[in-house]
């Protein structure tokens, strides 16, 4: 039986509360080799989960960049549905890095809740964009969250919260299933496979998706810290890894493994189309606009 992160139900590893796995899914795989628990709706109680992480006071950072168009594109729906479904009740930082502080929306926080605003500069490459941001987390865990908040977690901006997204997600090293892949065989997982890359890997227990991750605040600085390493030691070398910082947050996850396992619910595409295991959707993937997005 899994152990539901045994000793690590919390990042703060002392209460153990096993009564919190209701164990009820029997359709899909709630349990990885290494005894993670893989968290899909009806397998937990979302009421206890809260009280227990309030009780220890856990206290949540998140992530997200919005560079260029991404600010106007995706920024104020994602953080709107935030405050409706991500950690309610828990304290929360918004950690918001764009190259663009003026064009900051309004949002309205719940109580406990407040946005940090980081200015970062804008990189020409939309590669870098997205592969600098392992740089700039494990900067600001560094200088301010790791004196504010137990967890971290860390989001592509475009998506959408629709359902809850709550503390049953915490844990010390945090990972979720990409949604294409978390059905395929693994021959089918597009790690990178060139041997000059840092992230080279041939084989491992899942494919991830680098738009959701976390942990608690070491963890989580120790993933960002490695995978911006080797990010740059592959610059350095002139090679780039196929899927850029979901490559090297790949292979990371296989060298560490995560101690809690998102199902699909925590980052679904809805191009996907019905599936009988997915009963709720947390978080979705907002509709691409490839085109307009991406030519500068
Ligand atoms: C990205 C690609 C093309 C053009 C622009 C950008 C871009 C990204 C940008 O102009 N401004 C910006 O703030 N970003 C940030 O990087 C934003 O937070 C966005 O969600 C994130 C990743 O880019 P995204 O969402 O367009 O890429 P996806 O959805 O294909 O991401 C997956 O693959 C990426 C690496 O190629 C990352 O690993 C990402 O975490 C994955 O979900
Ligand atoms: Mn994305």
């Amino acid at each position: 039986k899994c152990s539901l992160e045994s000793a690590k139900m919390l990042s703060l590893d002392n209460s153990v509360d096993t009564s919190l796995d209701l164990g009820s899914r029997h359709d899909v795989q709630t349990c990885t080799s290494w005894k993670a628990p893989i968290i899909w709706d009806g397998m937990f109680d979302p009421g206890l989960y809260d009280q227990t992480h309030k009780r220890e006071g856990s206290s949540v950072a998140l992530t997200v960049f919005a560079v260029g168009r991404y600010l106007d594109a995706y920024l104020s729906t994602f953080l709107n549905s935030s405050e409706h479904h991500f950690m309610v009740d828990l304290p929360v930082t918004y950690y918001v890095f764009t190259d663009n502080p003026e064009k900051m929306p309004d949002i309205k926080l719940a109580p406990q809740r407040s946005i940090k605003v980081i200015k970062v500069e804008r990189h020409a490459r939309w590669q870098d964009i997205s592969m600098m941001r392992m740089k700039a987390i494990s900067g600001v865990i560094e200088s301010d969250i790791r004196h504010r908040c137990t967890h971290v977690f860390c989001f592509d901006v475009d998506q959408v919260f629709t359902g809850r997204f709550g503390s049953e997600a915490l844990g010390d090293s945090v990972a979720v299933l990409h949604a294409y892949y978390y059905r395929l065989p693994r021959m089918w997982y597009t790690y990178d496979r060139n041997l000059k890359s840092k992230a080279y890997m041939e084989n491992g227990d899942f494919y991830y998706h680098a738009a959701v991750f976390g942990g608690s605040w070491r963890s989580v600085k120790a993933l960002t810290e490695a995978c911006y390493q080797s990010i740059m030691e592959d610059k350095e070398n002139g090679v780039e890894a196929l899927w850029h910082d979901e490559s090297h947050l790949n292979k990371y996850m296989w060298l560490h493994k995560p101690s809690r396992v998102l199902s699909p619910e925590y980052c679904w595409d809805t191009s996907i189309g019905y599936r009988t295991d997915i009963r709720v959707s947390r978080l979705l993937w907002a509709p691409k606009h490839y085109d307009s997005l991406r030519t500068s």
